[in-house]
């Protein structure tokens, strides 16, 4: 029939709706892990009557928030949400019984909830309360916003996101390690907003000896991550940027028996140093899973990068490079050695984009396991 053909398709409306239901989720950006990125919108007669998203894990759902803000005037209305209406008792009882508690008479759902826990449930229980629904519009924007939340429900780790600058010539230092700076402020400051979506920023003992970086977002009231160093023996500087917490706080994570002496030197300024049984990317990245984390970014130097690649720890990649040339046969290079020998072997990123950035170029991609 036409109506039921009509159900199924969205109008500009919905999408401008759903728009606005990612826009409000970003408020939020950083601070709600383990739990995603929502933000949802009631219409009522082609007018927003009401909006929410999801502060912080532990806090009431997005949709709790727009319908309370609706109030009578969520009877009969639209609600649109960018992640399907969860069905189960977590922390916050079931959304989908609110919105039939509140009489709306349809929803409008970006993407399908991959946790398990809900995974079609929310959807199935509002329609067979009688309400219409309406799934998948504006999808691939609401996946991307919440693509660290959906690896770490699919792949219990961390989604990991490999970031670097490098010049044309494809350097990321000079010969003697100097770094500061290949790319342009507004780069940079790019690099700030993408910190501060991520729940950790990860570098090893070099980075910190080379570049004694602060690994902040540089901005009042926007999330800091946890600034994490992977270092074995802890042959660090006393007097890194990093070992002041006053901005932000810093985890040094290294192997069993490191150097007690530096452990406790660390402690004492406020940083908090775990041992692992065994200091691989992998070993990080869970540990970081049970943290309740996300998205983690690594901004180390080549030599971990290529690990963190070969450890399956990175599934994006987002390369800054500054039309620059500085040559030099022993200048570090974004990734070091991954034992291949052939072309045939090379990593290919899927889904790529190019974008201008300032004077630089920003090409991203994702990697996906081989
Ligand atoms: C929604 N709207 O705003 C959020 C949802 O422990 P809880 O009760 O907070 O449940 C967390 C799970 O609920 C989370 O893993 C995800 O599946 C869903 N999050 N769902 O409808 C929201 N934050
Ligand atoms: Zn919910």
């Amino acid at each position: 029939s036409t109506q039921a053909s009509a159900q199924g398709v969205a109008s500009d409306f919905d999408v401008r709706m759903m728009q606005r239901c990612l826009e409000l989720a970003r408020r939020a950006l950083g601070r709600t892990s383990p739990n995603p990125l929502v933000g949802s919108v009631v219409v009522q007669d082609g007018e927003i009557v009401g909006e929410g998203f999801h502060p912080r894990a532990g806090e009431p759902h997005a949709e709790v928030f727009a319908l309370r803000a609706a109030g009578e005037r969520a009877r009969g209305a639209t609600v649109y949400v960018n992640l399907e209406p969860c069905n189960h008792y977590g922390r916050t009882p079931p959304c989908s019984e609110g919105l039939i508690a509140a009489g709306v008479a349809k929803v409008v759902v970006g993407m399908v909830d991959p946790n398990p826990l809900v995974a079609g449930g929310g959807i199935a229980r509002l329609r067979a309360a009688g309400v219409e629904v309406l799934v998948g519009v504006e999808t691939a924007a609401c996946e991307q916003l919440n693509e660290g939340f959906v690896h770490r429900i699919l792949y219990k780790r961390p989604f990991g996101i490999l970031k670097y600058a490098m010049t044309l010539d494809g350097k990321i230092a000079t010969n003697s390690g100097h770094s500061a700076w290949v790319t342009n402020p507004s780069a940079r400051g790019e690099v700030h907003q993408l910190r501060a979506g991520c729940d950790a920023v990860i570098v090893g003992g070099n980075t910190v000896r080379l570049d004694n970086p602060y690994l902040t977002s540089h901005q009042e009231g926007v999330n800091n991550p946890l600034r994490v160093v992977m270092s074995r023996q802890l042959d660090l500087p006393t007097d890194a940027r990093l070992w002041d917490t006053a901005q932000a706080p810093t985890l040094v994570l290294t192997q069993v028996g490191a150097n007690p002496e530096f452990q406790k030197f660390l402690q004492q300024k406020g940083v908090e140093v775990m041992e692992l049984p065994s200091l691989t990317p992998d070993a990080v990245m869970s540990h970081l899973y049970d943290r309740g984390f996300c998205s983690v970014l690594w901004e180390c130097g080549g030599t971990l990068a290529a690990s963190a690649i070969a450890g399956g720890a990175v599934q994006k990649i987002l390369a800054f490079i500054a039309p620059k040339i500085i040559g030099g046969s022993h200048a570090p290079t974004p990734v070091g050695d991954l034992g291949f020998d052939t072309m045939t072997q090379a990593l290919l990123l899927e889904r790529v984009r190019w974008r201008v950035v300032g004077s630089d170029c920003l090409v991203e991609g994702y990697l996906t396991a081989k």
